[in-house]
Protein backbone atom coordinates (compact mmCIF):
# COMPACT_ATOMS: atom_id res chain seq x y z
CA UNK A 1 0.00 0.00 0.00
CA UNK A 2 1.19 3.09 -1.25
CA UNK A 3 1.73 6.38 1.71
CA UNK A 4 -1.20 7.81 0.09
CA UNK A 5 -3.48 5.15 -0.04
CA UNK A 6 -2.87 4.31 3.22
CA UNK A 7 -3.47 8.21 4.55
CA UNK A 8 -6.85 8.25 2.17
CA UNK A 9 -7.55 4.78 4.28
CA UNK A 10 -6.89 6.30 7.63
CA UNK A 11 -9.21 9.91 6.97
CA UNK A 12 -12.20 7.93 5.44
CA UNK A 13 -12.08 5.67 8.53
CA UNK A 14 -12.05 8.93 10.46
CA UNK A 15 -7.89 8.42 11.52
CA UNK A 16 -5.46 10.77 11.39
CA UNK A 17 -1.51 10.48 11.24
CA UNK A 18 0.32 12.32 14.38
CA UNK A 19 3.55 13.38 13.40
CA UNK A 20 5.00 10.62 15.11
CA UNK A 21 3.49 8.07 12.50
CA UNK A 22 0.74 6.41 15.01
CA UNK A 23 -2.51 6.60 14.48
CA UNK A 24 -5.34 8.72 16.29
CA UNK A 25 -9.17 7.93 15.51
CA UNK A 26 -11.18 11.76 15.18
CA UNK A 27 -14.95 9.64 15.60
CA UNK A 28 -14.63 9.49 18.94
CA UNK A 29 -13.91 13.53 20.12
CA UNK A 30 -17.08 13.95 17.52
CA UNK A 31 -18.99 12.59 20.31
CA UNK A 32 -17.19 14.08 23.28
CA UNK A 33 -18.60 16.04 25.89
CA UNK A 34 -16.45 18.87 24.43
CA UNK A 35 -18.35 19.05 21.24
CA UNK A 36 -22.00 19.53 22.63
CA UNK A 37 -23.64 22.28 22.28
CA UNK A 38 -23.48 24.75 25.38
CA UNK A 39 -26.77 24.37 27.55
CA UNK A 40 -28.24 27.84 26.74
CA UNK A 41 -29.08 26.65 23.29
CA UNK A 42 -30.66 23.30 24.45
CA UNK A 43 -34.04 22.32 22.48
CA UNK A 44 -33.70 25.56 20.28
CA UNK A 45 -32.81 23.64 17.08
CA UNK A 46 -36.09 24.38 15.90
CA UNK A 47 -37.50 27.26 14.08
CA UNK A 48 -40.52 28.03 11.88
CA UNK A 49 -38.59 30.36 9.93
CA UNK A 50 -35.77 27.92 9.09
CA UNK A 51 -38.63 25.60 8.55
CA UNK A 52 -41.29 26.79 6.51
CA UNK A 53 -39.37 29.52 3.79
CA UNK A 54 -37.43 26.23 2.43
CA UNK A 55 -41.36 25.11 2.34
CA UNK A 56 -42.17 28.10 0.72
CA UNK A 57 -38.99 28.53 -1.83
CA UNK A 58 -40.43 27.16 -4.70
CA UNK A 59 -41.01 30.07 -7.36
CA UNK A 60 -44.23 28.65 -8.05
CA UNK A 61 -45.81 28.78 -4.46
CA UNK A 62 -47.77 32.49 -3.81
CA UNK A 63 -46.38 32.89 -0.41
CA UNK A 64 -48.15 34.77 2.12
CA UNK A 65 -46.34 32.74 4.75
CA UNK A 66 -43.11 35.13 5.98
CA UNK A 67 -44.09 38.73 6.97
CA UNK A 68 -41.79 40.55 4.46
CA UNK A 69 -43.16 42.99 1.75
CA UNK A 70 -42.99 42.48 -2.19
CA UNK A 71 -44.12 45.98 -2.63
CA UNK A 72 -41.35 48.64 -3.05
CA UNK A 73 -40.24 50.32 -0.34
CA UNK A 74 -40.06 53.96 -0.85
CA UNK A 75 -37.89 55.60 -3.50
CA UNK A 76 -35.83 57.80 -1.32
CA UNK A 77 -34.96 55.42 1.07
CA UNK A 78 -33.14 53.01 -1.74
CA UNK A 79 -32.07 56.62 -3.21
CA UNK A 80 -30.58 58.02 0.06
CA UNK A 81 -28.93 54.21 0.52
CA UNK A 82 -27.42 54.80 -2.83
CA UNK A 83 -26.10 58.28 -2.12
CA UNK A 84 -24.42 57.56 1.04
CA UNK A 85 -22.57 54.25 -0.54
CA UNK A 86 -21.04 56.81 -2.74
CA UNK A 87 -19.47 58.81 0.36
CA UNK A 88 -15.60 57.27 1.09
CA UNK A 89 -16.30 58.27 4.76
CA UNK A 90 -19.94 56.48 4.79
CA UNK A 91 -18.72 53.07 4.07
CA UNK A 92 -16.51 52.68 7.34
CA UNK A 93 -16.86 52.20 11.00
CA UNK A 94 -19.65 54.54 12.70
CA UNK A 95 -20.36 55.07 16.19
CA UNK A 96 -21.10 51.96 17.62
CA UNK A 97 -24.46 52.49 19.95
CA UNK A 98 -25.73 54.46 16.41
CA UNK A 99 -24.49 56.22 13.72
CA UNK A 100 -24.71 59.88 15.08
CA UNK A 101 -27.16 61.27 12.33
CA UNK A 102 -29.19 58.17 12.95
CA UNK A 103 -29.86 58.72 16.89
CA UNK A 104 -30.73 62.19 16.14
CA UNK A 105 -33.41 61.39 13.90
CA UNK A 106 -34.77 58.74 16.37
CA UNK A 107 -34.70 61.12 18.75
CA UNK A 108 -36.45 63.95 16.54
CA UNK A 109 -39.30 61.26 15.39
CA UNK A 110 -39.27 59.71 18.72
CA UNK A 111 -39.74 62.84 21.01
CA UNK A 112 -42.54 63.93 19.41
CA UNK A 113 -44.21 60.37 19.48
CA UNK A 114 -43.53 60.42 23.22
CA UNK A 115 -43.86 64.33 23.70
CA UNK A 116 -40.96 64.10 26.01
CA UNK A 117 -36.94 65.01 25.49
CA UNK A 118 -34.62 61.54 24.14
CA UNK A 119 -31.33 61.83 24.78
CA UNK A 120 -29.54 60.42 20.99
CA UNK A 121 -26.76 59.05 22.95
CA UNK A 122 -28.08 57.68 26.49
CA UNK A 123 -31.80 57.10 25.65
CA UNK A 124 -31.35 54.96 22.10
CA UNK A 125 -29.20 52.02 21.26
CA UNK A 126 -29.39 50.99 17.38
CA UNK A 127 -28.82 46.94 16.72
CA UNK A 128 -29.41 44.61 13.94
CA UNK A 129 -32.98 44.69 13.08
CA UNK A 130 -35.73 44.01 16.28
CA UNK A 131 -34.24 40.89 17.07
CA UNK A 132 -30.75 42.51 17.30
CA UNK A 133 -32.55 45.11 20.10
CA UNK A 134 -34.89 42.26 21.94
CA UNK A 135 -31.66 40.32 21.97
CA UNK A 136 -29.62 42.73 23.64
CA UNK A 137 -32.38 43.69 26.01
CA UNK A 138 -32.90 40.13 27.61
CA UNK A 139 -28.61 39.83 27.99
CA UNK A 140 -28.37 42.83 29.42
CA UNK A 141 -31.44 42.88 32.02
CA UNK A 142 -32.76 39.15 32.42
CA UNK A 143 -30.82 36.24 34.41
CA UNK A 144 -30.95 33.46 35.74
CA UNK A 145 -34.16 32.48 38.58
CA UNK A 146 -35.39 35.49 36.43
CA UNK A 147 -39.08 34.85 35.20
CA UNK A 148 -40.23 36.77 32.01
CA UNK A 149 -43.90 36.88 31.40
CA UNK A 150 -44.92 36.37 27.90
CA UNK A 151 -48.34 36.64 25.87
CA UNK A 152 -49.25 34.18 23.55
CA UNK A 153 -49.50 34.08 20.91
CA UNK A 154 -46.21 35.44 20.66
CA UNK A 155 -43.33 36.46 17.69
CA UNK A 156 -41.81 33.12 18.15
CA UNK A 157 -37.99 34.50 19.06
CA UNK A 158 -39.13 35.66 22.79
CA UNK A 159 -39.43 32.12 24.64
CA UNK A 160 -35.79 31.13 23.28
CA UNK A 161 -34.17 34.47 23.68
CA UNK A 162 -35.20 34.50 27.63
CA UNK A 163 -34.15 30.89 28.14
CA UNK A 164 -31.03 32.12 26.52
CA UNK A 165 -30.61 34.68 29.42
CA UNK A 166 -30.98 31.48 31.65
CA UNK A 167 -34.45 33.10 32.45
CA UNK A 168 -38.30 30.95 32.44
CA UNK A 169 -40.76 32.44 29.95
CA UNK A 170 -43.90 32.59 31.89
CA UNK A 171 -46.82 32.34 29.38
CA UNK A 172 -50.48 33.88 29.18
CA UNK A 173 -52.75 33.44 26.39
CA UNK A 174 -54.84 36.03 24.68
CA UNK A 175 -58.49 33.87 24.95
CA UNK A 176 -61.12 35.00 22.60
CA UNK A 177 -64.04 36.82 24.26
CA UNK A 178 -67.19 35.67 22.39
CA UNK A 179 -67.65 32.39 20.23
CA UNK A 180 -68.94 34.31 17.20
CA UNK A 181 -67.95 32.92 13.98
CA UNK A 182 -68.69 35.89 11.73
CA UNK A 183 -66.63 38.95 12.18
CA UNK A 184 -64.29 38.36 14.69
CA UNK A 185 -61.75 41.13 15.39
CA UNK A 186 -58.12 40.53 17.29
CA UNK A 187 -60.09 43.52 19.61
CA UNK A 188 -61.82 40.33 20.45
CA UNK A 189 -59.04 38.72 22.01
CA UNK A 190 -58.12 39.75 25.60
CA UNK A 191 -55.98 38.73 28.66
CA UNK A 192 -58.13 37.86 31.27
CA UNK A 193 -56.95 40.04 34.37
CA UNK A 194 -56.81 38.15 37.04
CA UNK A 195 -54.88 35.39 35.57
CA UNK A 196 -52.34 38.29 34.32
CA UNK A 197 -52.17 39.31 38.25
CA UNK A 198 -51.07 35.51 39.28
CA UNK A 199 -48.53 35.32 36.46
CA UNK A 200 -46.82 38.22 38.51
CA UNK A 201 -43.99 37.67 41.58
CA UNK A 202 -41.68 38.80 43.53
CA UNK A 203 -39.37 36.91 39.81
CA UNK A 204 -41.00 38.51 37.83
CA UNK A 205 -38.03 40.45 35.81
CA UNK A 206 -40.28 41.52 32.79
CA UNK A 207 -43.20 41.24 30.52
CA UNK A 208 -42.98 40.90 26.61
CA UNK A 209 -46.02 42.99 25.25
CA UNK A 210 -46.03 43.39 21.54
CA UNK A 211 -48.63 46.09 20.07
CA UNK A 212 -49.34 45.82 17.16
CA UNK A 213 -49.15 42.45 17.74
CA UNK A 214 -47.72 39.57 15.80
CA UNK A 215 -49.23 37.44 14.67
CA UNK A 216 -52.84 38.10 15.86
CA UNK A 217 -52.66 42.12 15.00
CA UNK A 218 -53.88 42.96 18.62
CA UNK A 219 -53.77 46.94 19.03
CA UNK A 220 -53.63 47.00 22.93
CA UNK A 221 -55.80 49.83 24.14
CA UNK A 222 -55.26 52.33 26.80
CA UNK A 223 -56.82 50.57 29.37
CA UNK A 224 -55.36 47.11 28.49
CA UNK A 225 -51.79 48.85 28.85
CA UNK A 226 -52.66 50.64 31.82
CA UNK A 227 -53.55 47.47 33.55
CA UNK A 228 -50.54 45.95 32.86
CA UNK A 229 -48.46 49.23 33.65
CA UNK A 230 -50.08 48.91 37.06
CA UNK A 231 -48.99 45.68 37.31
CA UNK A 232 -45.56 45.99 36.40
CA UNK A 233 -45.65 49.22 38.55
CA UNK A 234 -47.05 46.76 41.87
CA UNK A 235 -44.40 44.25 41.17
CA UNK A 236 -41.68 46.24 40.16
CA UNK A 237 -41.05 44.79 36.89
CA UNK A 238 -39.56 46.01 33.67
CA UNK A 239 -41.92 45.91 30.42
CA UNK A 240 -39.92 45.48 26.89
CA UNK A 241 -42.45 46.58 24.50
CA UNK A 242 -42.22 45.11 20.77
CA UNK A 243 -43.69 48.09 18.75
CA UNK A 244 -41.87 47.06 15.29
CA UNK A 245 -45.30 47.66 13.75
CA UNK A 246 -46.43 50.92 15.52
CA UNK A 247 -47.42 52.95 12.65
CA UNK A 248 -49.35 49.72 11.28
CA UNK A 249 -52.35 50.41 12.51
CA UNK A 250 -55.67 50.73 11.34
CA UNK A 251 -58.84 52.99 10.87
CA UNK A 252 -60.97 53.43 14.38
CA UNK A 253 -57.32 52.34 16.83
CA UNK A 254 -54.88 53.66 18.38
CA UNK A 255 -51.24 52.99 19.01
CA UNK A 256 -50.43 53.52 22.22
CA UNK A 257 -47.18 53.44 24.09
CA UNK A 258 -46.91 51.55 27.49
CA UNK A 259 -43.38 53.88 27.80
CA UNK A 260 -45.70 56.95 27.80
CA UNK A 261 -48.05 56.31 30.90
CA UNK A 262 -47.92 57.22 34.24
CA UNK A 263 -44.43 55.89 35.77
CA UNK A 264 -43.53 53.79 32.76
CA UNK A 265 -40.63 55.92 31.17
CA UNK A 266 -38.10 54.42 33.38
CA UNK A 267 -39.47 50.80 33.18
CA UNK A 268 -39.92 49.93 29.76
CA UNK A 269 -37.65 49.72 26.84
CA UNK A 270 -39.19 50.13 23.54
CA UNK A 271 -38.33 48.34 20.68
CA UNK A 272 -38.36 49.42 17.06
CA UNK A 273 -37.34 48.38 13.31
CA UNK A 274 -36.32 50.41 10.25
CA UNK A 275 -36.90 47.09 7.87
CA UNK A 276 -40.95 47.20 9.36
CA UNK A 277 -41.07 51.38 9.09
CA UNK A 278 -39.99 51.72 5.98
CA UNK A 279 -40.20 47.78 4.03
CA UNK A 280 -36.92 47.09 3.65
CA UNK A 281 -36.47 43.88 5.98
CA UNK A 282 -33.38 43.04 4.33
CA UNK A 283 -31.75 46.00 6.21
CA UNK A 284 -31.71 44.33 9.50
CA UNK A 285 -31.63 47.70 11.58
CA UNK A 286 -33.75 48.48 14.76
CA UNK A 287 -33.14 50.18 18.24
CA UNK A 288 -34.01 50.14 21.68
CA UNK A 289 -35.17 53.18 23.32
CA UNK A 290 -36.03 53.74 27.04
CA UNK A 291 -34.14 55.43 30.58
CA UNK A 292 -30.32 56.06 30.45
CA UNK A 293 -30.30 53.85 33.01
CA UNK A 294 -31.47 50.77 31.23
CA UNK A 295 -30.25 51.77 27.99
CA UNK A 296 -26.38 51.60 29.12
CA UNK A 297 -26.37 47.85 30.27
CA UNK A 298 -28.19 47.47 26.31
CA UNK A 299 -24.91 49.39 25.02
CA UNK A 300 -22.78 47.55 27.22
CA UNK A 301 -23.81 44.40 25.56
CA UNK A 302 -23.94 46.05 22.00
CA UNK A 303 -20.37 47.15 22.26
CA UNK A 304 -19.11 43.56 23.37
CA UNK A 305 -21.12 41.28 20.82
CA UNK A 306 -22.29 43.28 17.58
CA UNK A 307 -20.37 46.63 18.26
CA UNK A 308 -21.70 48.37 15.88
CA UNK A 309 -24.17 48.26 12.32
CA UNK A 310 -23.95 49.48 8.60
CA UNK A 311 -23.32 53.03 8.08
CA UNK A 312 -25.10 53.58 4.88
CA UNK A 313 -27.72 51.66 5.94
CA UNK A 314 -28.04 53.78 9.14
CA UNK A 315 -27.51 57.00 7.10
CA UNK A 316 -29.96 56.14 4.51
CA UNK A 317 -32.17 55.47 7.43
CA UNK A 318 -31.94 58.92 9.28
CA UNK A 319 -32.19 60.55 6.24
CA UNK A 320 -36.01 58.65 5.81
CA UNK A 321 -36.91 59.00 8.97
CA UNK A 322 -36.10 62.89 9.19
CA UNK A 323 -37.92 63.05 5.61
CA UNK A 324 -40.65 61.79 7.29
CA UNK A 325 -40.53 63.65 10.68
CA UNK A 326 -40.97 66.47 8.68
CA UNK A 327 -44.33 65.25 7.24
CA UNK A 328 -46.29 63.91 10.12
CA UNK A 329 -49.60 64.53 10.20
CA UNK A 330 -49.29 64.56 6.44
CA UNK A 331 -51.20 62.14 3.75
CA UNK A 332 -47.68 61.34 1.92
CA UNK A 333 -45.89 60.87 5.29
CA UNK A 334 -45.16 57.31 4.50
CA UNK A 335 -45.74 56.31 8.44
CA UNK A 336 -49.08 56.60 7.67
CA UNK A 337 -49.55 55.97 4.41
CA UNK A 338 -48.25 52.51 4.55
CA UNK A 339 -51.31 51.70 7.00
CA UNK A 340 -54.04 53.41 4.46
CA UNK A 341 -52.88 51.09 1.45
CA UNK A 342 -52.13 48.16 3.20
CA UNK A 343 -55.99 48.24 5.33
CA UNK A 344 -57.03 47.91 1.46
CA UNK A 345 -55.27 44.71 1.46
CA UNK A 346 -56.14 43.58 4.52
CA UNK A 347 -59.99 44.02 4.44
CA UNK A 348 -59.42 42.00 0.52
CA UNK A 349 -57.74 39.25 1.91
CA UNK A 350 -60.44 38.86 5.07
CA UNK A 351 -63.12 38.65 2.19
CA UNK A 352 -61.34 36.02 0.22
CA UNK A 353 -60.92 34.08 3.00
CA UNK A 354 -64.40 34.89 4.36
CA UNK A 355 -65.63 33.79 0.61
CA UNK A 356 -63.44 30.03 0.54
CA UNK A 357 -65.30 29.45 3.98
CA UNK A 358 -62.48 29.98 6.55
CA UNK A 359 -62.94 32.22 9.70
CA UNK A 360 -60.62 35.30 9.63
CA UNK A 361 -59.72 37.33 12.53
CA UNK A 362 -59.45 40.90 11.32
CA UNK A 363 -56.04 42.66 12.77
CA UNK A 364 -56.62 46.29 14.21
CA UNK A 365 -52.76 46.42 13.45
CA UNK A 366 -49.43 44.78 11.95
CA UNK A 367 -49.34 42.82 8.49
CA UNK A 368 -50.69 39.30 9.36
CA UNK A 369 -53.88 37.89 9.74
CA UNK A 370 -54.98 34.60 11.30
CA UNK A 371 -57.42 32.54 10.42
CA UNK A 372 -59.42 29.82 11.56
CA UNK A 373 -59.45 26.73 9.43
CA UNK A 374 -61.97 24.90 11.45
CA UNK A 375 -64.98 24.81 8.92
CA UNK A 376 -62.84 23.36 6.16
CA UNK A 377 -62.98 20.36 7.61
CA UNK A 378 -59.65 19.30 6.01
CA UNK A 379 -58.59 15.41 6.53
CA UNK A 380 -54.94 15.19 7.59
CA UNK A 381 -55.02 11.96 9.47
CA UNK A 382 -52.49 10.35 6.43
CA UNK A 383 -50.32 12.80 7.17
CA UNK A 384 -48.38 11.03 9.85
CA UNK A 385 -45.62 13.16 11.83
CA UNK A 386 -46.20 14.31 15.38
CA UNK A 387 -47.05 17.76 14.48
CA UNK A 388 -49.70 20.38 15.28
CA UNK A 389 -52.99 20.09 12.52
CA UNK A 390 -51.48 23.82 11.88
CA UNK A 391 -48.46 22.62 10.79
CA UNK A 392 -49.74 19.46 9.21
CA UNK A 393 -52.45 21.96 7.45
CA UNK A 394 -49.61 24.41 5.92
CA UNK A 395 -47.54 21.49 4.97
CA UNK A 396 -50.49 20.19 2.66
CA UNK A 397 -51.59 23.95 1.59
CA UNK A 398 -48.30 24.46 0.23
CA UNK A 399 -47.80 21.02 -1.36
CA UNK A 400 -51.22 20.36 -2.89
CA UNK A 401 -52.85 24.36 -3.28
CA UNK A 402 -49.44 25.99 -3.74
CA UNK A 403 -50.12 28.93 -0.91
CA UNK A 404 -48.09 28.93 1.52
CA UNK A 405 -48.86 30.29 5.40
CA UNK A 406 -47.19 30.34 8.58
CA UNK A 407 -48.68 27.51 11.54
CA UNK A 408 -49.82 29.84 14.72
CA UNK A 409 -48.77 27.39 17.01
CA UNK A 410 -45.16 28.41 16.27
CA UNK A 411 -46.18 31.69 18.07
CA UNK A 412 -47.43 29.26 21.33
CA UNK A 413 -46.15 27.39 24.27
CA UNK A 414 -47.08 23.72 24.14
CA UNK A 415 -49.77 23.94 26.49
CA UNK A 416 -51.88 26.09 24.46
CA UNK A 417 -51.08 24.23 21.61
CA UNK A 418 -54.88 23.42 21.25
CA UNK A 419 -56.25 26.36 21.42
CA UNK A 420 -54.27 27.72 18.41
CA UNK A 421 -53.81 24.84 15.90
CA UNK A 422 -56.64 25.26 13.84
CA UNK A 423 -55.29 28.88 12.95
CA UNK A 424 -52.71 29.90 10.03
CA UNK A 425 -50.78 33.22 9.55
CA UNK A 426 -51.09 35.11 6.23
CA UNK A 427 -49.29 38.20 5.61
CA UNK A 428 -50.99 40.90 3.40
CA UNK A 429 -47.94 43.54 2.69
CA UNK A 430 -48.17 42.05 -1.15
CA UNK A 431 -48.93 43.25 -4.32
CA UNK A 432 -52.43 43.22 -5.61
CA UNK A 433 -50.75 40.66 -8.20
CA UNK A 434 -49.84 38.77 -5.44
CA UNK A 435 -53.24 38.54 -3.61
CA UNK A 436 -54.66 38.00 -7.18
CA UNK A 437 -52.72 34.98 -7.05
CA UNK A 438 -54.29 33.76 -3.95
CA UNK A 439 -57.22 34.56 -4.14
CA UNK A 440 -57.40 32.80 -7.52
CA UNK A 441 -56.06 29.45 -5.62
CA UNK A 442 -58.81 30.06 -2.78
CA UNK A 443 -61.60 30.64 -4.92
CA UNK A 444 -61.02 26.96 -6.68
CA UNK A 445 -60.86 25.75 -3.58
CA UNK A 446 -64.42 26.62 -2.63
CA UNK A 447 -65.84 25.55 -6.03
CA UNK A 448 -63.94 22.07 -4.55
N1 LIG B 1 -40.61 41.68 16.56
C1 LIG B 1 -41.67 41.30 15.86
C2 LIG B 1 -43.01 41.30 16.50
C3 LIG B 1 -41.54 40.92 14.51
O1 LIG B 1 -42.62 40.53 13.82
C4 LIG B 1 -40.26 40.95 13.92
C5 LIG B 1 -40.05 40.55 12.51
N2 LIG B 1 -40.74 39.39 12.15
O2 LIG B 1 -41.07 39.16 10.94
C6 LIG B 1 -41.08 37.87 10.44
C7 LIG B 1 -42.46 37.29 10.47
O3 LIG B 1 -43.11 37.30 11.51
O4 LIG B 1 -42.86 36.76 9.44
C8 LIG B 1 -39.17 41.36 14.71
C9 LIG B 1 -39.37 41.71 16.03
C10 LIG B 1 -37.78 41.41 14.16
O5 LIG B 1 -37.62 42.59 13.45
P1 LIG B 1 -36.37 42.76 12.43
O6 LIG B 1 -36.76 42.13 11.15
O7 LIG B 1 -36.20 44.24 12.35
O8 LIG B 1 -35.23 42.08 13.09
Amino acid sequence: MTIVQLLHRCRSACYLVRPTGKLFSTKSSMTSVKHKNAKRIEGLDKNVWVAFTSVAADPSIVNLGQGYPDIPPPSYVKEGLAQAAMVDRLNQYTRGFGHPKLVKALSQVYGKVYGRLIDPLKEILVTVGGYGSLMCTMQALVEEGDEVIIIEPFFDCYVPMVRMAGAKPVLIPLRPTSSKMTNISSADWVLDQDELASKFSSKTKAIILNTPNNPIGKVFTRSELQAIADLCIKHDALCFSDEVYEWLVYKGHEHVKIATLPGMWDRTITIGSAGKTFSVTGWKLGWSIGPDHLVKHLQTVMQNTLYTCPTPLQEAVALGLLRDSELMGQSDCYFSSLAVELEVKRDRLACILQQAGMSPVLPEGGYFMVVDVTALNQDLSHMEEDEPYDYKFVKWMVKEKKLAAIPVTAFCGTESRKHFEKYIRLCFIKQDSTLDAAESILKTWSTG
